[in-house]
C-alpha cells in the first residue's frame, strides 16, 4: 500500500491547485504535439514507426473526506517508464496506489509514461471537501483564504441593507473549495422599516465569486439584523451548517428577533428555519462548540434586552435542534451588558473556555455603571458549565493620549496570546489588545480614534481575521455597493 498523501497547502490552496491543473494540461498538449510530429515525419522508406504510448488513469472514489482513502488505478501500453506527480513518483506500467488526503481541496494527479514511441500523460482529479472544524471560532478564524473580499450583492442588482455583513465560509457545495453565505441587515438602511428581514446570499468561488444561492436553498429569509454567523456541523452529517445570531433593531419598541439556522439536508440542499428553542430578543453575540463533550455542538448566546436577561446555552441535540439551558452561567453575568462571546480551546485540551466581551466604562462614559461588565474569561469546568471558576477580567490599558477603550468585539487566540478587538463604547475608536494567557498582562498593539477617511468615514470594524501573510487583518461592514472590506480599512496588525 502506497502511503502517499496529498500535500498540505495551508498558505495558498487555490494557487497550488491552479498550478497542478496547468501542469496536467501542458503535459497533455506536449503529448499531442509529439504524436502530430511523428505522423508528419513518416516516410515510406524509413524504419517502421514505434507504437505510440497510451495511458489511462482513474480515481475511485473521486470524492472522499479528509482522512479517507481512495485508489488511483492506471494502465499503459508501449511504455517503459511511468510516474505520477503529487509526490507519488516512479511506478510500474500498470498498477494502483492508495492515497489518503490530509487536507481539503481539489488535487489533480497526472500519470506520465514514456516509451520508444514518445510520452503520454493522463490527469485525474480528486475532490476532498474542506473539513468542518469543531467550533464556530475555528470555522471563522482557522480558514485562511487568499482573498476574503466578497462582492456586495448590490453588484448583482440586489439591494438589501448594507450595515454589517456577517460572512460564513464553508464548503457548502462539497466541491473542495470554500463558498460564502452572506447575511445582511436592514437596520436603518435603504429606507427600509426596521422590522423587515433581509435576505441571505450564497457566493460560490471558482476563479471569481459567483452568486449561487438558488443551488443551496430557496427560502432566502434572513434576520432584520444578523450580528454574527456561526459555522459548525450541528446535525452531524459532515457538512457545514450556519447559525445566525440576530438582534433585530435593538431599541424599543422593537422586541428583538428570533435566531435562525441553515441546516444541511440529505439531498445536498439546505433548510432555512427559525431556532425554536432560542429566545427572541437582542442577541449580539454567540459561539458554537461541543462544551460538554457529548459529541453534539452547543451554542452560547447573549441576551440583553429584558429583565433577568443573561447569556445562556442551547445544548445541541445533535440533529440541528437544541434544548435551552439557563443554568450554565454564573449569576454574576445576569442583567449585565455582555455583547460578545467566543468559545475557544485556550489550552489545547479540547475544553472550550469562553471569552466574554462586555463593556468596561471607557473614556466616553458610554456605559451605565450599574450594568457594565468587564471583558474577560469564563472557564469551562469540563462539563459545559461556566459557574465553577471566578471570572477573570482582562486589563484595560489606555491609548497614549489617555483614551480608554471599552467593549470587546472579537477575539483571535494564537501562540499563547489572546488578541482582542475593542471599541470605544461610542463606537468612535477601535483598538487591538494583546493579552498573554499565562498571566493576563496586556499591551495595546493597535489603536485608531476617529474615522477612516478611506472607508466611507467608518470608525470601527467588527472582525479581525488571519491574513495569508500571518498578519491580523480588519474586516468590517461592506461599504455601499463597491468597496470590499479589507482594502477599505487597509488595517493590518502584526501579532
Ligand atoms: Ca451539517
Ligand atoms: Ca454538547
Amino acid at each position: 500500500m502506497h502511503n502517499s498523501t496529498t500535500r498540505r497547502r495551508r498558505s495558498s490552496p487555490r494557487r497550488a491547485r491552479a498550478a497542478s491543473v496547468v501542469t496536467a494540461v501542458a503535459t497533455t498538449v506536449a503529448c499531442l504535439l509529439v504524436a502530430a510530429c511523428s505522423s508528419a515525419d513518416s516516410a515510406p522508406s524509413g524504419p517502421s514507426r514505434p507504437a505510440a504510448v497510451q495511458v489511462a488513469l482513474s480515481i475511485t472514489p473521486a470524492k472522499i473526506p479528509v482522512g479517507a482513502t481512495t485508489t488511483l488505478t492506471w494502465t499503459s501500453t508501449n511504455a517503459s517508464t511511468c510516474s505520477i506527480d503529487q509526490g507519488i513518483g516512479a511506478q510500474p506500467a500498470q498498477g494502483s496506489v492508495v492515497v489518503t488526503p490530509t487536507s481539503g481541496g481539489r488535487v489533480t494527479y497526472t500519470l506520465t509514461c514514456t516509451g520508444v514511441g514518445g510520452t503520454a500523460a493522463a490527469p485525474a482529479t480528486l475532490v476532498v471537501p474542506m473539513p468542518v472544524w469543531p467550533s464556530s471560532y475555528e470555522n471563522a478564524k482557522r480558514i485562511v483564504l487568499p482573498d476574503r473580499n466578497v462582492p456586495h450583492p448590490a453588484s448583482y442588482g440586489m439591494q438589501d441593507g448594507i450595515f454589517g455583513s456577517p460572512m460564513a465560509f464553508g464548503d457548502f457545495f462539497q466541491e473542495g473549495a470554500y463558498a460564502a453565505v452572506l447575511a445582511f441587515s436592514t437596520f436603518g438602511t435603504n429606507g427600509l422599516p426596521p422590522s423587515l428581514p433581509s435576505r441571505l446570499y450564497t457566493l460560490q468561488r471558482g476563479t471569481a465569486w459567483v452568486e449561487a444561492t438558488g443551488a443551496m436553498f430557496n427560502d432566502r429569509t434572513g434576520c432584520v439584523s444578523p450580528r454574527k454567523s456561526l459555522v459548525a456541523d450541528f446535525n452531524r452529517d459532515g457538512r457545514p451548517d450556519v447559525f445566525f445570531v440576530c438582534h433585530g433593531y435593538d431599541a424599543p419598541p422593537f422586541a428583538g428577533e428570533p435566531q435562525r439556522i441553515l441546516l444541511s439536508q440529505p439531498d445536498g440542499t439546505y433548510r432555512n428555519s427559525i431556532v425554536a428553542s432560542a429566545i427572541t430578543g437582542f442577541t449580539h453575540g454567540g459561539s458554537a462548540a461541543d462544551i460538554d463533550g457529548d459529541g453534539k455542538i452547543d451554542v452560547v448566546l447573549t441576551h440583553t434586552n429584558a429583565l433577568n436577561s443573561t447569556p445562556y446555552v442551547l445544548m445541541g441535540n445533535g440533529d440541528g435542534t437544541f434544548t435551552r439551558d439557563m443554568t450554565r452561567f454564573p449569576a454574576s453575568v445576569a442583567q449585565k451588558q455582555i455583547y460578545s462571546l467566543e468559545l475557544v480551546d485556550l489550552l489545547g485540551t479540547g475544553r472550550y473556555d469562553l471569552l466574554v466581551g462586555g463593556g468596561p466604562p471607557d473614556a466616553t462614559g458610554n456605559t451605565s455603571p450599574g450594568s457594565a461588565f468587564p471583558n474577560g474569561l469564563l472557564r469551562n469546568d469540563g462539563t459545559g458549565r461556566f459557574t465553577q471558576s471566578p471570572f477573570v477580567p482582562f486589563p484595560n490599558p489606555a491609548a497614549p493620549n489617555g483614551f480608554r477603550f471599552g467593549l470587546g468585539l472579537d477575539f483571535i487566540v494564537r501562540n499563547g496570546f489572546i488578541y482582542m478587538l475593542q471599541v470605544g463604547n461610542g463606537y468612535g475608536a477601535i483598538a487591538v489588545q494583546k493579552i498573554r494567557i499565562a498571566d493576563f498582562t496586556s499591551t495595546l498593539i493597535y489603536e485608531h480614534q476617529g474615522n477612516y477617511a478611506s472607508c466611507n468615514l467608518q470608525t470601527w470594524f467588527p472582525w479581525l481575521y488571519p491574513a495569508p501573510s500571518g498578519l491580523l487583518m480588519a474586516q468590517g461592514p461592506n461599504v455601499p455597493n463597491t468597496i470590499p472590506a479589507e482594502s477599505c480599512y487597509a488595517v493590518t496588525v502584526s501579532p
